[in-house]
């Protein structure tokens, strides 16, 4: 790698120090697919033992200090008291996911189910999400919606998005002035006709109706193939309207893959629109982890996707922002893209080593991981770990 002048070195390590990415809590528990769920050893058995993981996630890698949970796959009789364990561990409770897709009732859907008693009920449950976020002091609500149809007819799209905007309003109107909402969009699954938010656009116009505290979250794995996602966070970010990411890999559909595993170059240019905009901290954009780990080890896993997000930070702040410009300004698309690549190729693992070590962490934080013991630990202390819920 050709040297950092001193000044980019210590701007960028600056900036990778105070990088946040949240990891979910169903990452760590069983997942599978619809045709099996392979079981892992010392998995946890309940939402206590899934901050456990992921507080060693953060103790390796010294940058994700917070963990969303999933109501109800997350279901404790005391969420101050699990708030309390979560800070004990050194993390925090962060983004509260709702669940209106499991029940039997919501065959139909849940705010959009033409039925008004199931549509009061799915209100009710995100309701109740807020009470939870009162407690565990979690300031996103992030809302999906696994409603749509799977026939042409089936029922009107209009009236279903009048619904939606009904139940989006009561739980925009309860959050308290600290508390937002993050709408999530996914093009389809389980509905193979027609999504209720099947995109951003529909996110971000529900946002809009609102207010500021309503944004729309991308999660990566949730459009066409070929969708350019780097320009819908473009988008979102000069709207102001970005509230977060469910980070994850695909390469079909919703496959929840580590993140940038099978695209890193599109996590660099995603991080890149971040960059550009000044977004990587302090405008409270969300960074998230959403995915399953079916064959690989859990934590392993996870500790692999931070690693793998900060590398792509790590390129995306290393663009030379004025030779970008210039270029662009002379009209040099060769030229232009030539400092895009540049940024790309640079080997940036010496320079996280380098930033590890300042944090007081073991530069190799996957390797430290194993040393540990704690793998071999959980294994003999859990027995009959828990399903993450998705997949089952
Ligand atoms: C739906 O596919 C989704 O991306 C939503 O974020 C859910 O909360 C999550 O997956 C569950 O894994
Ligand atoms: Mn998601
Ligand atoms: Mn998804």
């Amino acid at each position: 790698m050709t040297e950092l002048a001193p000044e980019t070195r210590t701007r960028v390590a600056a900036q990778l120090r105070g990088q946040r990415i949240e990891t979910a809590s169903w990452a760590y528990g069983n997942s599978g697919t619809r045709f099996k769920v392979f079981p892992q050893e010392g998995v946890p058995r309940d939402p206590y033992e899934k901050l456990a993981d992921a507080a060693t996630v953060h103790r390796f890698t010294g940058v994700a200090p917070t963990v969303a949970l999933h109501i109800p796959w997350d279901l404790v009789d005391d969420y101050t008291d699990l708030a309390r364990h979560a800070r004990d561990l050194g993390v925090a409770l962060g983004t509260i996911n709702t669940n209106v897709f499991q029940d039997n009732d919501y065959k139909l859907g849940s705010v959009t189910n033409p039925d008004p008693g199931i549509r009061r009920k799915a209100i009710g449950h995100l309701l109740e999400c807020v009470d939870v976020m009162d407690r565990t002091g979690s300031r996103d609500l992030k809302l999906w919606f696994s409603d749509g149809t799977n026939y042409p007819g089936q029922d009107d799209v209009r009236t279903r998005q009048d619904r939606l905007a009904e139940a989006l309003r009561e739980t925009y109107d309860r959050l308290g002035p600290d508390q937002r909402m993050l709408l999530e969009y996914k093009l389809f699954e389980p509905a193979f006709y027609m999504t209720d938010v099947p995109d951003w656009g529909t996110a971000y116009a529900h946002c809009l109706t609102l207010g500021e505290r309503a944004q729309v979250v991308i999660d990566t794995g949730h459009h066409a193939p070929g969708t350019n996602i780097e320009f819908i966070v473009a988008v979102l970010l000069r709207a102001g309207k970005l509230g977060g990411f469910d980070f994850n890999s695909r390469f079909y559909a919703d496959d929840d893959l580590m993140v940038g595993a099978a695209d890193p170059f599109q996590l660099f240019r995603i991080m890149h629109e971040i960059v550009l905009d000044d977004a990587l901290t302090g405008k409270g954009i969300a960074f998230m982890l959403d995915q399953c780990h079916n064959l690989e080890p859990k934590i392993q896993a996870v500790i692999r996707s931070v690693l793998n997000v900060q590398e792509a930070t790590a390129k995306a702040l290393l663009v030379d922002h004025a030779a970008l410009r210039a270029a662009q300004l002379e009209g040099d698309v060769l030229g232009a893209n030539e400092v895009l690549m540049d940024a790309y190729d640079t080997d940036v693992r010496p320079l996280l080593r380098s930033v590890r070590e300042d944090m007081g962490l073991d530069p190799d934080p996957i390797g430290a991981y194993k040393r540990s013991g704690y793998l071999e630990k959980v294994r003999a202390e859990r027995v009959g770990g828990t399903q993450a819920g998705w997949g089952a």
